[in-house]
């Protein structure tokens, strides 16, 4: 790491240091370290499709066997992942913190599995399919063994209980986004290109009320633009160095 480097580290590092109520904003580059492919990475093409075209409930409507075929790979995908030091190192940080909310665009339930406790699943998860007409929900290690598993409640089709392109985010999760952006007094950003709505306005939404922002990414992403400082680099190095330099 240059001195440019450790100098950008040591400025989050004091920010963080003086704050007491921390808003995190994951996305998929948190878990690459864990092996989970992140989405418009080339890991992002599954079959020579895009994920932002099968992650839509069009593509649902048109080929619901073929949207099952990616989520089941998915699904099968995160029974050899685990949390990586970065996911570690956030849920050591709540624990110093007055208020922290834990808002992730993640399906994957590794920030959980590392011990976060107030995590908002703003995309909804891979752990759970759920009904397209009634209520009935289940887990996702425990689905009917159709290509399009049906619903045993209503006869309907089950679907992954995750947030599809064009459809709206879960109202509680967002209500509780909302306030984490209103609350907080600085605001880390990590592993997210900054592209996908609503999410990446929360970081200058945060901004725009006085918190400080902090960026972890490998680039830059349209989120540099608004923070106070970006430390460029694997969230597994950066946020474990940025967490003990607040201790
Ligand atoms: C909605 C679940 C109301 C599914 C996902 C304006 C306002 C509101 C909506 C829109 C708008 N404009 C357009 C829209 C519609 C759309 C949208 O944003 N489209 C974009 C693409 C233009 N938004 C929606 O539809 C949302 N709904 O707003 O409802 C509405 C509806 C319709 C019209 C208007 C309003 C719902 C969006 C939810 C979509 N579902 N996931 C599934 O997983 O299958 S989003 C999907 O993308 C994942 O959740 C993923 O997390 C997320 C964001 O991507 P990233 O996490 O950023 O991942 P990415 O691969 O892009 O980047 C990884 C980053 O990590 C990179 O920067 C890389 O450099 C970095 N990195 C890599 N390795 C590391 C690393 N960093 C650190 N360390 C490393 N080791």
């Amino acid at each position: 790491m240059d001195t440019r480097d450790e100098q950008r580290l040591r400025e989050a590092a004091h920010m963080l240091s003086r704050s007491t109520r921390v808003a995190v904003l994951t996305g998929a580059g948190i878990s690459a370290e864990s092996g989970v492919p992140t989405f418009r990475g080339e890991g992002g093409f599954w079959r020579g499709r895009s994920a932002m075209e099968l992650a839509t409930p069009e593509a649902f409507r048109r080929d619901p066997e073929g949207v099952w075929e990616f989520y089941r790979f998915r699904i099968a995908g995160l029974e050899d992942v685990r949390p990586n030091d970065g996911h570690r190192a956030l849920a050591e940080l709540e624990g110093r913190c007055d208020r922290f909310w834990l808002i992730t665009q993640n399906v994957d339930g590794l920030h959980r599995a590392a011990g976060s406790r107030n995590v908002i699943e703003l995309h909804g998860t891979l752990a759970s399919a759920q009904c397209q007409a009634c209520s009935y929900r289940c887990p996702s290690d425990a689905l009917p063994g159709q290509p399009v598993p049906i619903c045993p409640t209503c006869g309907d089709r089950l679907r992954p209980a995750v947030v599809w392109f064009g459809e709206s985010l879960p109202g509680q999760a967002l209500a509780e986004a909302e306030e984490a952006i209103e609350d907080c007094e600085l605001m880390l950003v990590v592993g997210t290109s900054g592209v996908v709505q609503p999410a990446s306005s929360f970081a200058r939404w945060a901004r725009s009320r006085g918190a400080r922002v902090v960026e972890v990414n490998l680039e830059s992403t349209p989120i540099s633009d608004v923070a106070d400082v970006s430390l460029f680099g694997p969230a597994g190095v950066i946020l474990p160095r940025l967490i003990e330099m607040t201790a």
